[in-house]
């Protein structure tokens, strides 16, 4: 009979392509090497590195799906996932940086951008050279992005902007802003802007005190008649489908993202209760310890088969977004369980910073949270089951 990998349930490895287990294998040397060994300390001081894009930036893991004549590696969505649970094994904050910039800045600019905007700030994203911020989300429209108030008027050479927008990864340290707005000029109908740092009026103050997602720095956008030109504008889409492209990918990345969290929890959970003794035993040697060891693998398991299984129908065109609600809400749910139990699992020392796991559990409640709601997420599958909205 053939034997099992506890580390590899349903052998993913076989399933992947030659460029795929390269790809994830030089992101995962990169994350254990670079980002692991600063991490603990970057998240108790909440700090972020802005050097990390330029790290990733040569590593190639910015843009995995961008062409490479813009700067990407022209890789697929299984890379891309593959890459987002490399970054995630070590903080969720550092895959966040990662797929705002991949997922929300690149993927727009290429997708709805003019060959002139692609080729301004692609290849500068794609090395880190350029950092990028997504801003959709505003203190009075979360879940409900419609009711943005952030508005463009047209003036004779472009536009002017006036808004602010809140909780956005990034934007304290961005250089490229991709801005959402209501344009008079196109019926109140949202269009993206691509903003720049140092424009009269834009400004992007950190929002202190967060307790979760400690090394990846967030902050508010702030625009007050901010003049931009007619190229500022992304020509080529109009509409909440134009933020909810982008959302598409970064919820899929974060699929993958959050089971690289979870396999850290449960690993941790294991060798900890391999070497520690109550009872005269080990604590892994219990039914109830290995009961939840059992349940952390079967959800890691179906969820990466589950990831696996969406990348390869984005790669085919063939990918409807209830799909990506599926796998974002299931593995962010159940990831946040794994990283409680494994947060118990280790007892008191679940609390101290050099177990790490509790790291993870704060970091994936926001995750649980941004890119839509694990609620919300419901409500659009509830919407598709049943062809009856549920938001209001
Ligand atoms: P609804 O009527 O459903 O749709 C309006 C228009 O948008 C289109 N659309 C989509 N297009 C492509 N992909 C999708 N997933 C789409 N969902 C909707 C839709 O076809 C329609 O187009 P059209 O042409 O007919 O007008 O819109 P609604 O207002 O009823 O929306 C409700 C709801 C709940 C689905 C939506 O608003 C939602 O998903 N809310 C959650 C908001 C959210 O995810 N925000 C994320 C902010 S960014 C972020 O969190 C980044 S954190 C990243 C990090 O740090 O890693
Ligand atoms: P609300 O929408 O007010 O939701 C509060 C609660 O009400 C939730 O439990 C929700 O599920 C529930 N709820 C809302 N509507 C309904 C309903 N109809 N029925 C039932 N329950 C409902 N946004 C960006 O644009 N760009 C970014 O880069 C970004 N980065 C982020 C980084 C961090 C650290 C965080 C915390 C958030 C970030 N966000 C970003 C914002 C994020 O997407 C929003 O926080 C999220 O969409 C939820 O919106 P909200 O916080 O306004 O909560």
């Amino acid at each position: 009979l053939n034997r099992f990998d506890w580390e590899d349930a349903f052998r993913l490895d076989q399933q992947l392509t030659d460029e795929e287990r390269a790809l994830r294998d030089a992101a995962r040397a990169y994350a254990q090497d670079k980002l692991q060994p600063r991490v603990i300390k970057a998240f108790a001081e909440e700090e972020t590195d802005p050097a990390i894009f330029r790290e990733m930036g040569e590593m190639g893991l910015l843009g995995v799906t961008v062409p490479e004549e813009y700067g990407g590696l022209g890789a697929s969505y299984v890379a891309y996932g593959l890459v987002a649970r490399e970054v995630e094994r070590v903080d969720s904050g550092y895959r966040s940086m990662m797929s705002v910039q991949s997922s929300l800045v690149m993927y727009p600019i290429y997708a709805y951008g003019s060959e002139e905007q692609r080729m301004k700030y692609l290849p500068k994203l794609a090395s880190g050279e350029y950092i990028g911020c997504f801003g959709l989300t505003e203190p009075d429209a979360g879940s409900d992005p419609a009711g943005m108030k952030t508005v463009a008027r047209k003036t004779t050479s472009g536009y002017v902007l006036n808004g602010s927008k809140m909780w956005i990864s990034n934007s304290p340290i961005a250089d490229v802003f991709v801005v959402w707005a209501k344009s008079e000029a196109h019926g109140g109908k949202i269009r993206g802007f691509v903003l720049e740092k140092g424009m009269k009026g834009l400004s992007a103050p950190k929002i202190g005190g967060k307790l979760s997602l400690r090394a990846s720095v967030t902050g508010e956008i702030v625009m007050k008649d901010v003049e931009v030109g007619e190229d500022a504008l992304l020509p080529n889409v109009e509409g909440l489908k134009g933020p909810f492209g982008c959302l598409n990918r970064a919820r899929y990345g974060i699929s993958w993202g959050v089971l690289g969290a979870a396999e850290f929890c449960m690993h941790a959970a294991r060798q900890y209760g391999l070497d520690r003794k109550q009872f005269n035993k080990p604590i892994a040697g219990t039914q109830i310890y290995q009961l939840k060891l059992a349940n952390m693998l079967t959800d890691i398991s179906l969820g990466l088969q589950a990831s696996l299984r969406v990348g390869r129908l984005l790669d085919e065109a063939n990918a409807a977004p209830e799909m990506i609600s599926i796998v974002k809400r299931n593995n962010c749910g159940k990831a946040l369980e794994i990283a409680r139990h494994a947060r118990d699992m280790h007892g008191g020392n679940g609390i101290q910073q050099d177990f790490q796991v509790i790291r993870h559990m704060v970091n994936l409640e926001t995750v649980n949270t941004y890119e839509g709601t694990h609620d919300v997420h419901a409500l659009i599958l509830g919407r598709a089951i049943t062809g009856l909205q549920a938001f209001f």
